[in-house]
């Protein structure tokens, strides 16, 4: 360690104790790699504040020093947002040990967590209280609330509930400088100016540390009915949400999209995981209706309606879940896609958004562009299709070449997303810009966007230290941090 990193490292030690920072190479190691192995930095010290004040004195020296911070919740993210650069100046602001659920207020149907609080944690809380927290993610055992908000976390349940940011009543966020935003309010009405805390929604650390927020709640839901629905089309899985949310009465929480390449790779790699529909169909689509009134009768709803879309043609084939048992299988299907690509090779992922009615239209095109331009992998796009959302995914074929196939990365990546944009789409749905997007961003963001985004990072943070050359490019003033 230079002598200027150890100087750092005993003034942290000053604020935090002598167990809230890591110098370590061993120690800090994980801190350093993103889940996926995409993106790898170097850090001068891991920070472990304990709590609001002790991060507030952290950015209040880090702004003195001009050291960037680079916040790191649960370290799941898709596009680096929480990794440092390989500079070796950044500070790593681990959130694990801000960790506690502060209040639940079960007759205000609200709750108070601390960044750091894993989402699990979260949800068991708020069902011990007889109350439903509804964001549910894949990876909800390890990200953390923090990381949740930074990105604006979607997932499957967002057709009924929204994102993170509509689930949030208020934040407390620590600011460069040390100033703290105290903002946690419960109130679901509150038209005071300007919307600050929205600001820190999605900005990925780039504005300030977010180091607690509270929450709606909900009723929790007290029955479902959840089924496997075998498609000709794309097409078929946007006309069968429209045919469920009016028989249902908008009943539906999720509707998720599995082509046939995923439920081969899932069954190929996820120990149990088998085909609930054998007959190689090319589409399916995982729906489940929920209420929170148990008398409701779901399952014969549910039936119905996919009776009925049979009958139609827009389903081939269907089956509904019997038991509790059988509703967490087609769960596992669906949720560990993403791991059985890992396991298959490479990827090359976008997560991108269009109006739902657009989206058979786009895959149409697409998907024999990917034919024909990426001969050494193969489509697996799946995904939230009840809000638009597809992970437009490619994996590399068994025995291909990795290097070769992630070699197209770039030329792939910009014929998808130039057309997400002819298609009126976003490149970026749930998974944030972090520093893999910085210049999608920038191609894509009309020119006052990105001067407002500008204009916005410099008020909040006009020394640049927070999480450096995320979200935005680092600017030429703020170039040390
Ligand atoms: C999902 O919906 C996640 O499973 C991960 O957002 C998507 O790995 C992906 O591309
Ligand atoms: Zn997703």
């Amino acid at each position: 360690m230079t002598a200027a990193a150890s100087g750092l490292a005993r003034r942290l030690g000053d604020i935090l104790g002598a167990d809230g920072v890591l110098t370590e190479a061993a120690d800090c190691a994980p801190f350093l790699v993103d889940h996926l192995g995409r993106c790898r930095g170097r850090a001068l010290a891991v920070a472990l504040p304990r709590t609001v004040s002790e991060v507030s004195r952290l950015l209040a020296l880090c702004e003195t020093e001009r050291i960037g911070v680079v916040p790191q919740a649960g370290n799941t993210s898709y596009c680096g947002g929480g990794i440092p650069d390989d500079s070796g100046r950044q500070l790593v602001l681990s959130l694990k040990r801000l960790n506690h659920i502060r209040a639940l207020d079960a007759g205000n149907y609200s709750l108070v967590a601390e960044a750091g609080c894993i989402l699990s944690q979260v949800q068991q809380a708020a069902e011990a209280a007889g109350r439903f927290f509804p964001l549910s993610i894949g990876s909800q055992g390890s990200c953390q609330i923090g990381g949740n908000l930074s990105t604006n976390a979607g997932g499957v349940n967002v057709l009924r509930y929204g994102m993170m940011r509509d689930l949030v009543l208020g934040l407390e966020v620590a600011l460069p400088g040390g100033r703290v935003l105290e903002g946690l309010s419960t109130l679901r009405k509150d038209n005071t100016g300007y919307d600050i805390k929205s600001l820190f929604l999605g900005a990925e650390g780039t504005l300030g540390v977010i180091t607690a927020a509270s929450f709606k709640l909900f009723p929790q839901p007290q029955v479902r009915a959840t089924a496997l629905a075998a498609l000709p089309d794309v097409r078929a899985a946007v006309t069968l949400l429209g045919e469920l949310r009016a028989a249902s009465g908008d009943r539906i929480s999720s509707f998720e999209l599995i082509p046939r390449a995923a439920i081969e790779l899932t069954t190929r790699h996820i120990p149990g995981v088998t085909d609930p529909l054998p007959g190689g169909n090319e589409w399916s689509v995982l729906c489940e209706l929920s209420s929170s009134r148990a008398a409701e009768p779901l399952d014969a709803l549910l039936e119905e309606a996919l009776a009925a879309a049979l009958e139609r043609g827009t389903v081939r084939d269907a089956v509904l879940t019997r038991s509790e048992r059988e509703r967490a299988a087609l769960w596992k299907l669906r949720e560990s896609i993403p791991e059985a690509q890992r396991h298959e090779g490479a990827s090359l992922k976008h997560d991108i958004s269009l109006p739902v009615v657009a989206l058979p239209d786009f895959v149409a095109r697409a998907a024999p562009w990917i034919s024909a331009n990426v001969p050494d992998g193969r489509l697996v796009a799946y995904g939230h299709v009840g809000d638009g959302n597809l992970h437009f995914n490619v994996s590399q074929l068994p025995g291909a070449d990795r290097e070769r196939f992630l070699a197209r990365a770039d030329g792939v990546r910009r014929a998808v997303h130039d057309l997400v944009r002819e298609f009126g789409g976003s490149f970026s749905a749930e998974h944030g810009i972090g520093v893999l997007k910085v210049g999608e961003l920038e191609r894509y963001a009309s020119p006052v966007e990105l001067e407002l985004m500008r204009a916005v990072k410099r008020a909040f943070d006009p020394h640049g230290i927070m999480n450096p050359g995320k979200v935005l490019r680092r600017e030429a003033a703020a170039a040390d941090a």
